[in-house]
């Protein structure tokens, strides 16, 4: 740290000479200017707020300068989540800075004439709405040979590029962030309505993506998806949203199952440290997701922050030997599917809905390998199936079964549909399927879109119990892989 500061001196002072020789060649005065500058959430975007002088309160402030001038901007944390600036085209950036009230300086000298960009380098938050622009009045820069209207296209070019994968340092400590599908609330029964208090924590975890493959994910109570919610119709939900103060990011909830602006995520944008509350009625019954809406919602879902909340009808849905919770999204990793170690997010594949990773409760082999759904012959099954994506629509299959039941939509006052082989299952949508099971075997939970089983998209329905040679029998011809 020290040295860092050290350097930081060395690189200041290189400036400020290099700054006094421009001044004494072009005869004017440079000055030296300050900016300061806060950060927050204004009307569902991130944006960089000015303070003081002409600039205070302006989003997003045009800046203005002269070629020789130092230009020092103060970025204070308005927020608590993390930010930082950054004046690519002048290679200068801040050190990130995060916790309410704190505040990070990037201090550089203007060396050519023109607009350039500013903006924060987090990840999705230029694309969330922190950029404005920095006015350069001057002598444009003109490089040997470039014309000056060439000089926007090198904007993007020179923008610091975060490298796309980390050491695999944090490959042995990384959490289990898997949600077991057989983890979930037993029905509630016939009961009269009541409040039900909803506690969840947004925790940034390192986490297992795939063998010797970690990844940074965002969660709702450490795993993925976050905990099935169960509660009933007519039912009011109390829903305290706690930010850890690990978090380098603002959170929030909006939940389908809620009538009201936002979901209740207009209520519940909580700073790092922070907790938030809400209360709602919930006056639809259904299978719902529920997921985190902070800009740029898109990174904030894929990152993991998505789950299902069931609001029964009164009468509650008809017994079955075993429910299960399981749900889709996809990642957008720096590095290629498969590419070991910790993998940091990519934005512009994200943007592009270039997915990387595709992960049924969160991981590759999550349930597969780790924790497959387990049932026996004679016994009937329901899995309560979601999307959170953000981008991908499922092909929802289970390789080997029929449907008995599908309630289309998660819809659970239409009448389902019988005898369904795939149902198309929507982003921010969810179903409920229901089927015996009479034959044992291993079967596979797919997204017919078949592609992505080779991307990680696959999970195992693994069931004990006799032979049911009426309803299937033969033996594998030698050579198949089946
Ligand atoms: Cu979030």
């Amino acid at each position: 740290m020290r040295r860092r500061n050290v350097a930081l001196l060395l690189a200041l002072l290189g400036m400020l000479v290099s700054a006094c020789g421009g001044a004494a060649e072009s005869g004017t005065t440079a000055k030296e200017l300050s900016y300061t500058l806060s950060t927050g959430l204004v009307d569902g975007k991130m944006a960089f707020i000015g303070v003081g002088g002409d600039i205070d309160g302006t989003l997003n402030p045009t800046l203005r300068a002269s070629v020789g001038d130092t230009v020092t901007v103060t970025l204070t944390s308005g927020e608590g989540a993390q930010h930082d600036i950054a004046f690519p085209d002048f290679g200068a950036a801040s050190e990130p800075v995060s916790g309410q009230g704190n505040s990070t300086i990037v201090s550089f000298v203007v060396d050519k004439g023109g607009t350039f960009p500013y903006y924060c380098v987090v990840a999705g938050h230029r694309q969330a709405g922190m950029e404005g622009n920095f006015e350069v009045t001057g002598e444009p820069a003109a490089p040997a040979g470039a014309a000056p209207d060439a000089e926007p296209a090198a904007v993007a070019a020179t923008a610091p590029s975060e490298p796309a994968v980390r050491p695999a340092d944090a490959a042995a400590e990384a959490a289990d962030i898997v949600r077991d599908p057989a983890d979930l609330p037993a029905p509630l029964g016939e009961r009269e309505p009541q409040t039900v208090r909803i506690d969840l924590e947004t925790v940034e975890v390192d986490g297992q993506l795939a063998g010797g493959t970690t990844y940074t994910y965002w969660t709702f109570n450490r795993q993925v998806p976050g905990p099935f919610l169960r509660v009933k119709l007519g039912d009011t939900l109390e829903v305290h949203l706690k930010n850890s103060t690990s978090s380098t990011m603002t959170h929030s909830v909006d939940f389908h199952a809620v009538t009201g602006p936002g979901g209740g995520a207009t209520m519940t944008q909580t700073p790092p440290g922070q907790e938030t509350m809400f209360t709602a009625k919930a006056i639809n019954p259904g299978l719902f997701v529920y997921h985190c809406a902070t800009p740029m919602v898109a990174d904030h879902i894929a990152n993991g922050m998505y789950g299902l909340i069931l609001v029964e009808p009164p009468e509650g849905l008809p017994p079955v030997d075993r429910e299960f919770y399981v749900m889709q999204g996809e990642l957008y990793t720096g590095g290629a599917f498969g590419e070991k170690g910790h993998q940091l997010p990519d934005v512009e594949k994200l943007l592009g809905e270039e997915a990387e990773y595709f992960v049924f409760n969160g991981a590759v082999g999550a349930l597969t390998e780790q924790k497959p759904l387990n049932a026996n012959v004679g016994e009937t099954v329901r899995i309560y199936f979601g999307v959170g994506g953000p981008n991908f629509t499922s092909s929802f299959h289970v390789i080997g079964e029929i449907f008995d039941r599908v309630y289309d939509f998660a819809s659970l006052t239409s009448e389902p549909l019988a005898d369904v082989q795939t149902t198309m299952v929507p982003t921010g949508g969810a179903t409920v399927v229901e089927f015996a099971v009479e034959v044992p075997g291993r079967y596979i939970l797919v997204d017919h879109s078949l592609s992505r089983l080779e991307r990680g998209l696959a999970g195992f329905l693994i069931v004990g119990g006799d032979e049911h040679a009426s309803i299937f029998a033969g033996s594998p011809t030698s050579g198949s892989g089946h």
